[in-house]
């Protein structure tokens, strides 16, 4: 019996793709969710404990069975424990991701990364004056490399705390100070996080947490912005830039390169590639009318907030995508890249290449790519593809892309403005934009694919509240069509006239999920000209959809930088209600954001709306009951 794939995704693109894998009996990463079914409910609730050997252990949440490990923790110290884990995973990876763009900023400064080049100088001595670099007199590639330097120094333990949370308001750094939670070393609050959560350290579930909100912050305003503010130094600040998105942007008679991953290091040098004269005349040769580039996830949302380069779909459509037919080669780099990848493409003619010194997959060759091989790596790769066009069975893609526009980076959003946040500003307190929501995150086949990132942003829009995404959130919204000048018709009346005199869709595409940080900067402008706290602003955040360790720290990061923040799934963490208050209540009084969880698209709007008319409120602006 065909299965029922309205359920699965609301997706056209998805839809029919899933058809035909069932067609083709490849199995995907529902099929794989069914097979696991019942999942363990001492996970689920955060129960479980494996951090040493005495165990592994569980607390019986309905109190008949032991209330202990083998150590004497109990539920509240194994659920902040775990959750603890969780955030120095998610903080680890933009971190790391962070770091591999420093040392190509260090390589280009010492001219040992040909191909690698400063797009942005205004930004690079912008940053560097941040990092107290001396600019007069120096050159670019001397200011690069103390900048690099400044950049890893923040990555380790001596300094009191990392250089770019003095972006953030001075009433935040206040309380992050009083807190203690300021964050010292990316590294090291990952690191202090993994020696707090070993057996016998921190056993105060109070404490983790707030540590926890510590190691986020290292991401948010360490890691994670370095890794933005260095991608736009090294590959140009996105400026707004015309784009489409869904499978359909595969083309049956190019030669088809996906890139996926997150790192623009690599596919930044594929886009130079593609761009060879020799090789499209190669691939014309071949029979194809030429390359054509297309990006999934956050390294697609990176190349298409700079470049414009077309999208092809979000976490869930990374299987979907081999089985077109159409993809003659797939370059990954890291992070949510499913290890099914490999074996999906053996069914089908997809050249499938893994590029990272730290990230293999089954089914997969390795290349891997270092800056000073880069160049000639990427052409090599490109020139593979090309050779593998002749190699393609059937071809299936069976929609039309979507257009969107993409590209608001802070830097664009102001330009956008007229040079200053004042006409958003002004914007915001007539009423005519109620307030912002950073909508963001993954997938989860648990959550029908792009319902909740859609119908919440669609909501919201209509709402007046302008919504900035960012991630697999961004591709979604790019595919529903809320990317276009056109799309103000979803849009209040309010939200409607501003868009409409600026040209710029109600729902800005930010970027990558580094990026979120964009998001950050972007609160605090408007904090510090207020003359209050983020906390004090009309703005929420939402992971309608997350599945990711990324996800966690991202949403504490928010959270820790008094951005209300509404999740979907629930985190594993019911199995204690002294942290799930603590999460959804306690932390109002101490850090003046909570999270929320409400997996309904439509309640969430709800609680959002009424969140920000709540701080509308308190800022003495015209509100509504809601
Ligand atoms: O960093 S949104 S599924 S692709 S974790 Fe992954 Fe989630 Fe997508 Fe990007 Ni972010
Ligand atoms: Fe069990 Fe404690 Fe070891 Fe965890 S740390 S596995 S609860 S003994």
């Amino acid at each position: 019996m065909s299965k029922t794939y309205q359920t699965y995704t609301i997706t056209q693109d998805g839809q029919l793709m899933l058809k035909k894998m069932e067609r083709d009996q490849v199995e995907t990463v529902w099929d794989r969710l069914q097979a696991q079914l019942p999942q363990c409910g001492y996970c689920d609730m955060g129960l479980s404990c494996r951090n040493c050997v005495m165990g592994p252990c569980r607390v019986d949440p309905f109190g008949e069975g032991p209330q202990q490990g083998v150590c004497g923790a109990d539920a509240d110290i194994i659920v902040a424990r775990n959750l603890g884990r969780m955030i120095a995973a998610g903080a680890a990876a933009h971190s790391d991701h962070g770091r591999d763009l420093v040392e190509v900023l260090a390589e280009v400064a010492e001219g040992r990364a040909p191909g690698y080049e400063i797009k942005d100088e205004d930004k690079l001595k912008r940053v560097a004056a941040e990092y107290g670099v001396e600019i007069e007199g120096k050159d670019t590639m001397q200011i690069a490399g103390e900048l690099a330097n400044g950049m890893q120094e923040d990555y380790g333990t001596r300094k009191k705390g990392v250089t770019l949370i003095n972006r953030a308001p001075e009433k935040r750094r206040e309380i992050w100070k009083k807190l203690g939670i300021t964050p010292r070393g990316i590294d090291r609050e990952t690191s202090e996080m993994m020696h707090r959560t070993h057996m016998g350290v921190d056993n105060g579930w109070q404490s983790l947490l707030l540590h926890g909100l510590r190691n986020a912050l290292s991401d948010g305003w360490g890691g994670s912005m370095i890794a933005t503010e260095v991608s736009d130094i090294l590959f140009g600040t996105p400026q707004p830039t015309q784009t489409s998105a869904n499978i359909g942007v595969l083309k049956e008679d190019h030669v088809n390169i996906v890139v996926h991953g997150h790192n623009p290091v690599v596919s930044e040098m594929i886009l130079l590639a593609c761009q060879a004269p020799e090789l499209i005349k190669l691939a014309e040769e071949k029979g194809a009318r030429g390359i054509n580039l297309v990006g999934l996830c956050c390294t697609g949302n990176e190349l298409l907030m700079r470049h414009g380069i077309p999208m092809a779909g979000n976490h869930l459509m990374t299987e979907l995508v081999i089985a077109t037919g159409a993809a003659d080669l797939m370059l990954v780099d890291y992070q949510c890249i499913m290890p099914s990848l490999g074996n999906i493409a053996a069914c089908y003619h997809t050249r499938m290449i893994s590029t990272s010194d730290k990230a293999r997959f089954p089914g997969m060759e390795h290349r891997e790519f270092h800056p000073d091989n880069a160049v000639e790596m990427a052409r090599a790769l490109v020139q593979e593809a090309v050779e593998n066009y002749t190699h393609r069975g059937e071809v299936y893609i069976p929609v039309e892309p979507i257009k969107a526009m993409g590209g608001f980076s802070v830097e664009a959003i102001v330009g956008a403005l007229g040079g200053t946040p004042e006409p958003l500003i002004e914007a915001i307190k007539e009423g005519k934009i109620r307030g912002i929501a950073g909508v963001v995150g993954c997938n989860n086949p648990k959550i029908k694919h792009d319902y909740g990132h859609v119908t919440l942003t669609k909501n919201l829009i209509a709402n007046d509240i302008l919504v900035g995404d960012t991630g697999c959130a961004a591709v979604a919204n790019a595919k529903a069509g809320f990317k276009v000048a056109e799309s103000i018709q979803y849009a209040g009346e309010g939200l409607k006239e501003v868009c409409g005199a600026l040209g710029i869709p109600p729902v800005l595409h930010m970027g990558s999920c580094v990026d979120n940080v964009r998001i950050l900067v972007l609160a605090s402008a408007l904090a510090n000209a207020l003359n209050v706290d983020i906390s004090d602003l009309p703005i929420a955040g939402a992971a309608p959809e997350w599945y990711s360790e990324k996800a966690v720290s991202i949403g504490a990061y928010f959270v820790a930088s008094g951005v209300y923040t509404v999740l979907g799934p629930m985190p594993p963490i019911t199995g204690s209600m002294n942290v799930v208050n603590l999460l959804t209540e306690g932390l109002n009084d101490v850090i003046g954001a909570t999270f929320a969880v409400e997996p309904d698209p439509e309640k969430a709007a709800l609680l959002i709306r009424r969140h920000i008319e709540n701080k509308r409120e308190t800022l003495g602006l015209p509100y509504l009951k809601v």
